[in-house]
């Protein structure tokens, strides 16, 4: 049986080889992909953030710890699709222009798949008019943006704006997250819905495509 606290240091201490192999095992052992996330993955995520803030981090360590999360995710992503029900919705996913951080985006991104959606992931740095054209391509449901940072919240409010410009208000339903963004934001912009965390981000999307 693998040492799923093993997990939770490698993701702290940025040890991708190490987070991997004991996901790998983990899966092998029939252990629930959504448990690896959201019981080690997440909180060793969480405790990078404080420890950055606690000034005991710096970029680098983040940037190692980042990259041990993507590459164990990158392995739950498949058995996260295959524990889901039939295709429920599209959504396109991104995070807003001028920011570059997509940890949480991949993990929503992630647990939506695993929820049942189709994702059209646009990455990182995302303008306005790049959602609005691959949900126009690709007859989205649901657009779901992820910001960050203070400074890069307000493109939130700017897609939300073009999508209404370009009378889709309604036919492509809006969501939105990240550590700096409320509720009260998402009810001031008038997007669709708003989650704190992936697994409610699953829950709401579904709320959105059923209305
Ligand atoms: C890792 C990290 C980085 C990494 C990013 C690596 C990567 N590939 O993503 C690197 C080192 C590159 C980085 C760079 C910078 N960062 Co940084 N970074 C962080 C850190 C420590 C953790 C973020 C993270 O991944 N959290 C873990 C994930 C799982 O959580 P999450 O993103 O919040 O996502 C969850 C929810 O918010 C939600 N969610 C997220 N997206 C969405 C979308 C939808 C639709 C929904 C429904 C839900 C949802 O669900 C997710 C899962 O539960 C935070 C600190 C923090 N506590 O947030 C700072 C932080 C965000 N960074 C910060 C800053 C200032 C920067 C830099 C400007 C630093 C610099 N001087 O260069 C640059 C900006 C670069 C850019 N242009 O984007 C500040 C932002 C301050 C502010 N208020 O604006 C923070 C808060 C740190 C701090 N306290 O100062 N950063």
């Amino acid at each position: 049986m693998s040492d799923l606290q093993a997990l939770y240091t490698a993701v702290l201490e940025g040890n991708a080889p190490a987070a991997k192999e004991v996901v790998k095992q983990a899966l092998d052992e029939g252990v629930n992909p959504e448990d690896l996330l959201q019981k080690y993955m997440i909180p060793a995520m969480d405790e990078v953030g404080r420890l950055f803030e606690a000034n005991e981090y710096f970029v680098p360590e983040l940037l190692i710890s980042a990259r041990a999360m993507k590459g164990a995710l990158e392995l739950i992503r498949p058995k996260l699709v295959e524990t889901g029900a039939k295709p429920v919705g599209k959504v396109v996913i991104g995070t807003v222009r001028g920011d570059l951080h997509d940890i949480g985006k991949n993990l929503v991104a992630a647990m939506l798949e695993g929820g049942g959606f189709e994702i059209i992931d646009l990455g990182v740095d995302v303008s306005p008019e790049k959602f609005i054209e691959a949900a126009k391509e690709k007859g989205a449901n649901i657009i779901a943006m992820s910001a960050l940072l203070t400074t890069t919240m307000p493109g939130m409010k700017t897609t939300v704006e073009a999508i209404e410009a370009a009378g889709l208000k309604g036919k492509v339903k809006t969501m939105i997250g990240g550590a700096p963004v409320t509720q009260r934001y998402a009810d001031e912009i008038r997007a669709d819905g708003f989650s704190d965390n992936a697994s409610g981000a699953v829950r709401i999307a579904r709320e959105l495509v059923a209305k």
